[in-house]
């Protein structure tokens, strides 16, 4: 299997993560959204990563559909989201929780990157602004110990570790540690583990004018 996208995309890193938790072997292609249009465009017409080529040739986009496919390939005992019940439901609340909370940051990364500081909209960065912190605070108040969901690791913690990495790296100001307490430890937990370690950005991928 190929990984197309950089490390530094939360997206592709919870991807990365994954397939690394499963032990399933992959290469990847770096290529950014940014400055490698025309290749990232050939593999998804949308310009976005992460996609995923299978084996057979099929390319997957999107971080969740791919999720999806490879807890299909993991199978219910080894899948990192509860194949059914309640504990499904709470698992992928808590994901799009933070997915929904990562497009955000994403979102506001882009608007402070591409913009001169007196081109920034301040209307909406106050608007996302508010979004990330609503969605960071309740994040907070629902993250257990030593795992989100206390003793289970599951995808909650895949996705909630690259979101927090990102924001540590390109929104500090957003996600202060004595405010958000209970992620950062999360995040720190999550980060001494190999299958994070392993889907680090190298300093390539960390430079500003590479972001993506
Ligand atoms: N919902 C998508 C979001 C993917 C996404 O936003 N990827 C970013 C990189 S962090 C991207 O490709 N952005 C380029 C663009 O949308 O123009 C997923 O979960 O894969």
């Amino acid at each position: 299997m190929i990984l197309v996208g950089q490390f530094d995309s939360p997206f592709v890193r919870r991807v990365a993560v994954t397939l690394n938790h499963y032990h399933m072997p992959f290469t990847r292609n770096a290529i950014s959204v940014f400055r490698n249009v025309p290749e990232v465009q050939k593999i998804n017409p949308l310009i976005r990563v992460p996609c995923l080529i299978l084996e057979s040739g099929e390319t997957l986009i999107d971080s969740s559909a791919i999720i999806d496919h490879l807890d299909e390939m993991a199978g219910p005992a080894r899948a990192l989201t509860p194949a059914h019940g309640p504990q499904r439901r709470k698992v992928l609340q808590a994901v799009v929780m933070a997915l929904g909370t990562t497009d955000k940051a994403v979102a506001l990364f882009h608007e402070r990157l591409f913009h001169i500081d007196k081109h920034i909209n301040r209307d909406l960065e106050k608007r996302m602004l508010s979004q990330i912190r609503a969605g960071l605070d309740r994040l907070e108040h629902d993250c257990g110990a030593p795992w989100f969901f206390d003793d289970k690791f599951t995808q909650a913690d895949v996705t909630i570790g690259c979101m927090a990495g990102f924001m540590k790296l390109r929104l500090p100001d957003v996600f202060p540690n004595d405010k958000f307490p209970k992620l950062h430890a999360l995040a720190l937990h999550c980060e001494t583990k190999e299958d994070f370690v392993k889907a680090r950005p190298s300093p390539e991928e960390l430079a500003p004018r590479n972001a993506r």
